[in-house]
């Protein structure tokens, strides 16, 4: 399942979760004509025994069963990290990025059984410029779900939503693309409902081969809003008419909520209410299953998360599964998402591929997110090479294609420059990944009013302030009288003394604690001495959810109890 709720009720939808034939390609295997694995789709091929570690080129393989004369989209939400889909024998879809949906369509498929192959790549090298050996892990495998739709000539292919409050009262611009795949022109009409409301885009017409965008804004009275307390959603149902035929061709429903976000005198308000955010780092990231998580798993990260009270969550280093932002839409949990960057250097960000790739994932990541009203921040590139002036042109460029694409949510980054951060002018919200007691020996509170100071004079005057990020690693069931570095005890000294700090200055607009669980990071030269086991032990649970000693210390400052 795609979402976490029905997408098409007219369209017929059928699910590739499962198994799938598997073989890795590699010097020995360079062409495939046996497959000896079975492997689950969503999965990560490291959960085989004998593929804990391998880094490479694979080959899935399914067969599919088609009853009627059709047309075929298929959606695959996350293949890690290089993808090409073979539909019998010929390419259909390429992709980079392992976090970022595609599609790809086959006109005129006739009955019978048909052959699929995805090609997926995780190997790193000059070809890939965000999946680098990191502080985290790139798994292998098709990681997210996959489906395939059976569509009609004229369908269509997304819709977005986006609140506005004008005049005290609701509207929505509606944003639906249409596709007409067929040689003739075609005549239809775009209608919509929203529970009691309706509304119609008119008739319209589309060019043989076109595809459009239609966007209007309509009125949606005495709807409840979307908030953290009340999370009220709404399915937003549009049905396409073929002039002549009663029913309709083809549907899409989109699930939304009523929000808007402001920025200014240094608050973020949502809904006109300054909110503060208590939140999380996450990885999707755990033992059983790498990144691919079924939906028990995400659920146990949510709760967990508001277990401890937490209102927020930061998808780093990279766009979510959708189902996990479907999920922090229902529970009114606040979203940071951002796209897939991690502390790429200047020479890192001058791979020929890191512009193209980045804006491909920037573009991905807002179409197909936008409308979540959970997503209160877009953010980009945590912790790159925002003190360089090359650098800076990078930011200058990515945040103003996000804005282009959405003028509704604030922007930011995630800087660990300090007074050198050269960027803060060109974000709405100043953010800072500062590891006060833990890289260094600052005292939490004076080091986030020093942070102020130099977010004011470098452009950030006036904008919200975050604290991105900030823990310690503490390794499960290591206990110490001593309280040493590396303890649970010593863990849990540092969050108290930041939790206390950052809720305690009025000027801050929320703090994303590093991070809510252990996850694994990539075996490479420089991680060994502080990555010890290869993980990044900064989880307030460890990798299997077993909460440290700092759980409670968190549920004090965040529930505010005592
Ligand atoms: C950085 C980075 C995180 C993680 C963290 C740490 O600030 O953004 O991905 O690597 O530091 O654990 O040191």
């Amino acid at each position: 399942m795609l979402r976490l709720f029905q997408t098409h009720h007219i369209r017929k939808v059928t699910d590739l979760e499962g198994t799938w034939d598997f073989s890795i390609v590699d010097e020995e295997t360079p062409s495939v004509d046996r497959y000896p694995y079975k492997l689950a789709v969503p999965g990560c091929w490291e959960m085989h025994p004998d593929l804990l570690t391998y880094r490479g080129e694979g080959v899935y393989r399914k067969t599919i069963q088609i009853e009627r004369p059709t047309s075929l989209r298929f959606e695959f939400k996350g293949v890690s990290h290089t993808a090409k889909v073979f539909f019998d024998g010929v390419l259909i879809a390429e992709h980079y990025n392992a976090y970022t949906a595609f599609t790809a369509k086959v006109r005129n498929v006739s009955p019978g059984t048909h052959e699929l192959i995805v090609w997926v790549d995780n190997s790193f090298g000059e070809h890939s410029s965000l999946h680098i050996p990191n502080d985290y892990y790139t798994y292998g495998g098709i990681i997210r779900p996959a489906a395939y739709e059976e569509i009609s000539d004229l369908y269509i292919e997304n819709v977005r939503f986006t609140p506005i409050f004008e005049n005290k009262d609701w509207e929505g611009e509606v944003r639906v693309a249409v596709c007409n795949d067929s040689h003739q022109r075609q005549s239809f009409q775009l209608k919509g409902t929203m529970e009691e409301h309706s509304f119609s885009f008119g008739s319209l017409e589309l060019a043989p081969n076109e595809i459009r965008i239609i966007t209007e804004t309509f009125n949606f009275p005495g709807i409840s809003p979307w908030s953290a307390s009340s999370p009220r959603l709404y399915e937003l149902r549009m049905e396409l008419f073929i002039n002549g035929i009663e029913r309709p061709v083809d549907d899409f429903i989109e699930r939304v909520g009523f929000r808007v976000i402001e920025t200014g005198d240094g608050s973020i308000r949502v809904n006109g209410e300054a909110i503060v955010m208590k939140g999380f780092n996450r990885h999707e990231d755990h033992p059983l299953v790498g990144a691919a998580f079924p939906l028990a798993l995400m659920l146990q990260d949510l709760d967990l998360m508001q277990d401890m009270g937490a209102n927020a969550v930061r998808t780093s280093h990279y766009p979510n599964d959708e189902r996990f932002l479907d999920l922090c839409d229902e529970r009114g949990i606040y979203v940071w998402e951002e796209n897939h960057a991690r502390g790429l250097s200047l020479e890192q960000m001058q791979n020929p591929h890191f512009i193209k790739q980045c804006e491909d994932v920037n573009r991905e990541m807002v179409e197909q997110h936008a409308s979540h009203p959970s997503i209160i921040i877009w953010a980009i590139l945590n912790e790159c090479a925002s003190d360089t002036e090359e650098g800076r042109e990078h930011y200058r460029r990515q945040l103003e294609q996000i804005r282009s694409m959405d003028q509704s949510r604030p922007l930011t980054f995630a800087s660990h420059h300090r007074e050198r951060e050269l960027c803060f002018d060109l974000a709405d919200i100043v953010s800072f990944n500062l590891y006060p007691l833990w890289y260094g020996n600052e005292d939490p509170g004076e080091l986030c009013d020093t942070a102020r100071g130099w977010a004011n004079a470098a452009g950030g005057k006036g904008k919200p302030m975050i604290m991105s990020e900030f823990g310690a690693d503490g390794f499960y069931g290591h206990r110490s009288p001593a309280r040493v570095k590396g303890s649970e005890e010593r863990q849990s000294d540092i969050i108290e003394q930041n939790l206390a700090a950052y809720t305690s200055r009025p000027f801050l607009s929320g703090m994303f604690i590093w991070q809510f669980c252990d996850c694994r990071v990539v075996e490479a030269l420089g991680w060994l001495m502080t990555r010890s086991c290869t993980k990044n032990s900064k989880g307030i649970v460890d990798e299997y959810r077993r909460p440290k000693l700092a759980y409670s210390v968190v549920q004090k400052h965040y529930k505010n109890r005592s």
